[in-house]
């Protein structure tokens, strides 16, 4: 028994020596303390055991200060779940002519973007005079011409509708519907964001799937799925023409037309007045903008717009100029969830969430998280209803963001800042009790002129530089 208790101290001992010779190995300075107390003359044993000990603490203290550095350092690389950038999304086809690339938010495994699962935004880049071959997806789509001048030609059962794209436009493609792109500008690339959504409200969440064909091998014709003996069936044909008909287009999905191919599917001129199937094009430009004075301008098209092709859908699409150096107020939708993509110029985005918690936060008190992010062109950022935001162009460019809203039905901007804002709206007695002040001192604070967009100008003498500058 005594051996044993004995054996064991040794081997605790023998650890804690261990340890500490790790210790001293692992960090110079603690060495160089250590050894500089054993050095000084004038300390008896007992001055140089206190010194040893405070060599430890501080040693302890410098160990706690580099991890708290290490903590912040992660902070700042954690992905914040509401941004996205280039390199999230999927390239689902990529040629030397154009490209798709889709963003599914199903595909997100944060439960923080649970109210935009089953959406998913697509990009399309296309370059001069590209043609973007024929194919449908299992969802209903809504196109946004970004930028660039275009042609959708939407297949019905027994004719093809062609159309022309303007930079503004909208257009509708109903779930299932076979449709092609041209790029009908010779210089400019067209970019086309395009909104996915489930065709009806209580289907599955949204597979996101491009079908191809019928023509082409590159990504191959949905036909080629199909057993041989069925097609040669269904098409009434032998196996060596039928190969020779799918297989012969050997080209890519996109790839660049001649000028007279480009001419040769410009829109007839309808003289039939009551149209075809699909509703055409609506521009965002063409209503008056909701907000514009010469800080921003925001234009918008929702689901109460007639011939806007929105119809019943409780989406809403919306268009912000940001001038330079300016910002858009403080403000959050009530109900509508915003995707938002940059088309142009670049700035700044800052929203408060209450959900969001690091793992280093989860004890902390301060219950609203910052996300924040730059933005450049291509980003996509998520803004949930009910939470306020703000979005700042650089003091370069304009910031120019096209956003789809979804559950648009009965939303409404409501802002902290600027002409109308909640505050301002409180009534009196309301407005002292949360404020605790008058509420002519509150006003005064509320009360401004501008409404929605605002300089981003800060009298730096007055203020400490924030994390906003851009
Ligand atoms: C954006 O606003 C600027 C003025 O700040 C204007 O010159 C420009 O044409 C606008 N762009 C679009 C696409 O509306
Ligand atoms: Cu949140």
């Amino acid at each position: 028994m005594a051996i044993k208790t004995k054996l064991s101290i040794f081997i605790f001992l023998f650890f804690l020596i261990n340890i500490a010779i790790c210790r001293e190995e692992t960090d110079p300075e603690l060495k160089t303390c250590k050894h500089q107390c054993h050095q000084q003359r004038q300390y008896d044993e007992h001055d140089k055991r206190i010194c040893m000990k405070e060599c430890d603490e501080y040693h302890e203290m410098k160990q706690e200060r580099e991890k708290h550095k290490e903590d912040k350092d992660d902070e700042k690389e954690v992905e914040n779940p509401y941004v996205f950038e280039y390199k999230d999304f999927d390239t689902i086809l990529d040629t030397e002519d154009g490209r798709i690339s889709v963003l599914n938010m199903f595909d997100q495994k944060s439960k923080l973007l649970r109210n935009v699962e089953n959406y998913g935004l697509a990009v399309l880049e296309a370059k001069a005079n590209a043609f973007v071959s024929p194919h449908h997806f299992d969802s209903e789509v809504i196109f946004f011409n970004m930028k660039g001048r275009g042609i959708i030609g939407l297949v019905e059962q027994d004719n093809t509708e062609r159309f022309n794209l303007e930079a503004g436009d909208i257009i509708r493609v109903p779930a299932g519907t076979p449709i092609y792109l041209v790029n009908r500008d010779e210089n400019e690339k067209l970019f086309i964001a395009a909104l996915h959504m489930p065709s009806s409200p209580g289907s599955a969440p949204l597979n996101f799937e491009a079908f191809f064909g019928p023509a082409g091998r590159n990504p191959e014709s949905v036909l080629t799925a199909f057993s041989s003996k069925v097609l040669q069936a269904a098409f009434k044909t032998s196996k060596g023409k039928l190969e020779s008909v799918l297989e012969e287009q050997k080209k890519e999905r996109i790839f660049k037309i001649r000028k007279e191919d480009v001419h040769g599917m410009a829109p007839k001129k309808s003289i039939w007045p009551f149209g075809g199937q699909f509703n055409g094009p609506f521009n965002i430009f063409s209503n008056k903008p909701s907000f514009s004075n010469q800080f921003g301008s925001l234009f918008e098209i929702g689901p109460s717009e007639s011939k806007s092709g929105l119809e019943g859908l409780n989406v809403m699409l919306s268009f912000a100029n940001i001038t330079k150096g300016s910002m858009s107020t403080i403000y959050y939708n009530t109900n509508a969830n915003k995707i938002a993509f940059v088309v142009d110029g670049e700035g700044y985005f800052e929203m408060a969430c209450p959900h969001y918690m690091s793992s280093k936060h989860r004890k902390s008190s301060s219950a609203y998280h910052k996300m924040n992010a730059r933005l450049r062109p291509g980003m996509v950022f998520v803004v949930p209803a009910g939470h306020p935001f703000v979005t700042i162009a650089s003091k370069n460019n304009n910031l120019k963001i096209v956003c789809f809203e979804v559950n648009a039905q009965r939303n409404k901007k409501l802002a902290f800042a600027g002409k109308k804002n909640i505050v301002l709206a409180l009534d009196k007695t309301a407005k002292e009790l949360a404020f605790g002040l008058a509420a002519e001192k509150v006003d005064e604070m509320f009360k401004r002129d501008e409404e929605f967009f605002f300089s981003y100008n800060v009298d730096e003498s007055k203020e400490d530089r924030g994390h906003a500058d851009v």
